[in-house]
């Protein structure tokens, strides 16, 4: 005797596997267009292929991002900025809308955390809001907002955000992370 339960959750994850493959090709081939000369059409056997940074951010959901560069640097397994398919993967699904929200603190700490060392500084807090800014503000003036915003989201005292403080920062301000929205 059939289980229609179970044929009903077979069907619906069929039906998820073949919405997942189709993602799957519609971002592939955006991320061939960008170098078809390096990325080859036939992509089942994995090829090792990475597409480098200065190609990733001409990407027009990408080119007005502020931090276009430190996003894609994020995401790149190489450390270097180049992008294999599959980073290039995780960027989109991470920033996509329906990613949670948990993770899209995670990878906002990471871009902000220029120098990699785990907390956000001064100094990190210096590069975003230039950034942010287009260096529309004196040097005075960044200094200030950086020590006030760290004042104000340090919970430990340390000086610097750790991603404790960060995390409360971000639950304050929901719209902190608009600018790691990226619809493909
Ligand atoms: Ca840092
Ligand atoms: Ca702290």
């Amino acid at each position: 005797m059939g289980n229609k339960q179970t044929t009903f959750t077979e069907e619906q994850l069929e039906a998820y596997q073949v919405m997942l493959e189709s993602e799957e090709q519609r971002l592939h081939g955006r991320f061939r267009e960008l170098a078809p000369h390096l990325v080859p059409l036939d992509y089942t056997n994995n090829p090792d292929v990475k597409v480098p940074l200065t190609l990733i951010v001409t990407m027009p959901e990408l080119k007005e991002n502020p931090f276009r560069e430190r996003i894609v640097e994020t995401f790149s397994e190489d450390g270097q900025g180049n992008l294999s398919f599959n980073d290039f993967v995780d960027m989109f699904s991470a920033l996509c809308e329906a990613s949670p929200r948990e993770l899209k603190t995670i990878y906002a700490f990471k871009i902000y955390d220029f120098n990699r060392d785990n907390f956000i500084c001064k100094e990190d807090m210096d590069k975003t809001l230039n950034k942010l800014t287009k260096g529309e503000l004196t040097a005075e003036e960044v200094a200030l907002v950086c020590n006030k915003a760290i004042e104000e989201a340090d919970l430990d005292g340390d000086s610097k955000l750790s991603f404790a403080d960060f995390e409360n920062m971000i639950s304050k301000a929901p719209d902190f992370l608009s600018n790691f929205h990226i619809r493909i």
